[in-house]
């Protein structure tokens, strides 16, 4: 039988390349995102291998997340993967000169969002015991790096989070992990730099993971037999090996 995957921030990069992963294996898929031009094209462009349903919501907000995830059709009701996805950082500043507006929004979109969104499907998962989440984390939810304060530690509030969503649905057999990329190149830098040419820098003189390689990862996690839990993934491009360590050709 067929399972739905729900993707949020599926209009960019991890997302988007988890949908198309996702969709080569015929897995139904419910699409997030708030750029509706996005979300058509994806689906437009999935639609002849799988059959897709989009939902545009802000994840922040918590009435218009319950209402997306309540409006589904019923042949999209029963979701079997969660993929949260959906988040960015905003600003790279020292804790002391910090924008007060971008640590709302990384505390906002990375962790409530993500149990905005998990708090609406996961009924449904115990009801059914059965079901599979995996958060996207990052490395620098294991590793601070200078300027990284605040979206740092909403990566770190998604790890201590998936651990805690193991630890309670484990007695309804849902699978939960994590996978934690370094530097992927996708809009990622341009959201945090709010569009600064600095952004095009972040991923010159080496080459940094691409959103696929991270997409086949997450299709890994979710196709093991049903005794296999990946739990922890972290992954790096070659060029990188920690937080601040990555070697450029220059
Ligand atoms: P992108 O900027 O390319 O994609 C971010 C996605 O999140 C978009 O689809 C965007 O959709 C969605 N999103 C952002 N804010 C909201 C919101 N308020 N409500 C709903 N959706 C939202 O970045 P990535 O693909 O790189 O990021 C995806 C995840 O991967 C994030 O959680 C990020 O922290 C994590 N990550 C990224 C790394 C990197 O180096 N790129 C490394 C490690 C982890 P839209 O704007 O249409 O709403
Ligand atoms: C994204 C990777 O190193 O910019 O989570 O924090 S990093």
């Amino acid at each position: 039988m067929k399972k739905t995957a729900l993707i949020t921030g599926a209009t960019s990069g991890i997302g988007r390349a988890t949908a198309h992963e996702f969709a080569k294996h015929g897995i139904n898929l419910i699409l997030c995102g708030r750029r509706q031009e996005r979300l058509d094209s994806v689906q437009k462009a999935l639609s002849k291998q799988t059959i897709v349903h989009t939902l545009n919501f802000d994840v922040r907000d918590r009435a218009q997340t319950f209402e997306a995830i309540a409006s589904l059709p019923k042949e999209f009701q029963k979701i079997d993967i969660l993929i949260n996805n959906a988040g960015n950082a905003h600003g790279l500043d020292p804790i002391q000169t910090g924008n007060l507006d971008d640590w709302d929004a990384m505390m906002d979109i990375n962790v409530k969002g993500l149990l905005y969104v998990s708090k609406a499907i996961i009924p449904g998962m115990t009801e059914r015991k059965s079901g599979h989440i995996i958060n996207i984390g990052s490395s620098a939810g294991k590793e601070v790096y200078p300027n990284g304060n605040v979206y740092c530690g909403s990566k770190h509030a998604v790890l201590a989070i998936t651990e805690g969503m193991r630890i309670d649905l484990n007695p309804f057999g849902i699978k939960v992990g994590a996978i934690n990329p370094g530097l992927v190149e996708t809009e990622f830098s341009e959201v945090r730099f709010k569009g600064d040419a600095k952004a095009a820098n972040v991923y010159k003189g080496y080459k940094a993971l691409q959103p696929e390689d991270v997409a086949e990862v997450i299709y890994f996690a979710i196709s093991r037999p049903a005794h296999v839990n990946i739990a922890d993934v972290l992954m790096f491009c070659t060029a990188q090996a920690s937080s601040t360590i990555v070697k450029k050709k220059l």
